[in-house]
């Protein structure tokens, strides 16, 4: 079996994966399944070192970590990466601020760290490259001379044409990712997406089976929809460890319903609109009052760029606006808490709330909308009203759909969760829960493994597999 080698912004604790999340679980686990590398930045900025890189060695599996100057980060990081690729393919070309320089940043950042890579690869190695930091990372490790397998996964949505066009030199940018055997999206549109930008920007063909054919190159671009670790949520959710402080964070709400919403702090995650729909269902359900709070977890991120800083000054305005015109002494409409949760206890919060609200403007996926679905107790089970704008919506239609441009309706979805009949949300909930078991985050990552490893093949089972089924399952 070929050895697995990961790339990827930052690098998971492979000695604690369970801090980092699902996602590291997953692939710390394919890594030591097959041995293999992680590679990465290193997390600090640091102009007075000597550049090189850091190297751990534990059984089978290295991690490498690369450093980056502080130039870089402003440049790649805080510039290209998060103020013109992340706006734009979340749909807020308003926020773009490109310059000149973040886009050289962008690509010497890829080429360098391809570069501190490239010693470490041996030809038969299968290279899994992830997310918008790196799309340019296979046109320097195939100008090394690297003719390993290489997949790309993007976690965010992939726009059309029309929005690509204008982030510069986007057509260079396709035909970077023409450069990976495979290429990886969460959702059906975001493929259609790719394969319009393909189309309208590049020369290259697609063939019957949907392999595109560009130069001496053929690619796969395809939908990987990623999952979570269902069974471990669940049963953190379900554990004693966290029932005491549930028990008294209950008992002091006076209201007997909670909402939920966690997110990373980022105006892709529809929070103010969120804040606005339970103010309005506030204002038109009377009656509501004191029977419902809305508990939003939301940690900062990233708040070196200026949109995040507005992001946050708007929400804290929002909430003491809500809480000013609909508190009571004994209760607060909206508790808003600006801070990292643990898991435990973040699953433990989700499975005592009686609705989850995952309500993004554009989101790649949004694990959490899986997390609350593992969370509930299913004789018992909460309900998830989830945006049509994440990713998540394609597999999980079950829940209540809502349009977070529209309040009315949000509004209306949130009375309508609040009150569902217990043998509604049992169903379903069946349903989500059985569809989020079976795609998990083990199916993901084997998946594209799997397409990676013979992506020819693989696209000719999967292109007759898709022809005979038409259903949400990837
Ligand atoms: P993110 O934008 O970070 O990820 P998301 O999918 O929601 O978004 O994942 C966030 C993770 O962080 C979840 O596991 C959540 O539980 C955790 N988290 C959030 N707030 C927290 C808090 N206050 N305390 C503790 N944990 C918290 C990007 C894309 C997504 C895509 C993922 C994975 O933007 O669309 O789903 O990658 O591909």
């Amino acid at each position: 079996m070929s050895r697995l080698v990961v790339v990827s912004n930052r690098v998971g604790n492979l000695s604690n994966p369970a801090q980092t999340g699902g996602l590291a679980v997953a692939i710390s686990e394919a890594i030591k399944g097959r041995g293999g590398i992680w590679f990465g930045w290193d997390g600090v900025t640091d102009d007075s070192g000597d550049g090189t890189t850091t190297v751990d060695t534990v059984g089978s599996v290295q991690t490498i970590l690369n450093p980056m100057q502080a130039v870089d980060y402003e440049a790649f990081y805080l510039g290209f990466a998060n103020s013109v690729i992340w706006p734009l393919f979340h749909y807020r070309a308003d926020l773009v601020r490109f310059q000149q320089d973040y886009y050289e940043g962008y690509l010497r950042v890829n080429e360098q760290f391809a570069n501190a890579l490239m010693p470490h690869l041996k030809s038969d190695d299968l290279v899994w490259i992830h997310d918008y930091h790196f799309m340019s990372f296979g046109t320097y490790l195939r100008n090394l001379g690297c003719d390993s397998r290489i997949g790309f996964f993007l976690h965010i949505p992939f726009p059309g044409p029309d929005l690509l066009a204008a982030l510069p030199n986007h057509a260079g940018f396709i035909e970077d990712l023409l450069q990976y055997d495979v290429v990886g999206f969460q959702t059906s549109a975001d493929v259609a997406n790719f394969k319009r930008c393909v189309e309208e920007f590049t020369s290259a063909e697609v063939d019957e089976t949907g392999l595109i054919r560009f130069h001496d190159r053929t690619c796969v671009a395809e939908r990987f929809p990623i999952g979570i670790d269902v069974d471990s949520f669940q049963e953190m959710a379900a554990s004693k460890a966290e029932a005491a402080f549930i028990d008294a964070f209950k008992h002091n709400l006076v209201a007997d319903k909670q909402m939920i919403g966690v997110d990373r702090l980022d105006y892709s995650k529809g929070i103010p609109a969120r804040f606005q729909a339970f103010a309005q269902m506030l204002t038109r359900y009377p009656e509501m009052s004191k029977k419902v709070s809305f508990l939003q977890i939301a940690p900062p991120s990233r708040g070196d760029i200026g949109a995040y800083a507005e992001i946050r000054e708007e929400l804290e305005r929002l909430s003491g606006m809500i809480n000013g015109a609909h508190a009571d002494f004994d209760w607060t409409p909206i508790r808003y808490i600006h801070r990292s949760v643990s898991r435990d206890r973040l699953a433990a919060m989700l499975r005592a709330s009686e609705v989850g609200l995952v309500t993004p403007m554009r989101d790649g996926m949004n694990l959490v909308a899986k997390e609350y679905v593992a969370a509930q107790d299913p004789e018992d089970p909460g309900v998830l009203v989830l945006s049509r704008f994440a990713g998540a919506a394609e597999e999980m239609p079950e829940a209540l759909l809502v349009n977070p441009f529209d309040i009315d309706e949000m509004a209306e979805m949130y009375f309508q969760a609040l009150n569902m009949p217990l043998e509604e949300r049992k169903e379903r909930h069946r349903a989500l829960f059985e569809r989020i078991r079976r795609y998990d985050v083990k199916a993901w990552q084997e998946s594209f493994l799997e397409a990676l490893t013979s992506p020819r093949e693989w696209a000719e089972k999967h292109a007759v597999r898709t022809a005979d089924n038409d259903s949400v399952d990837p």
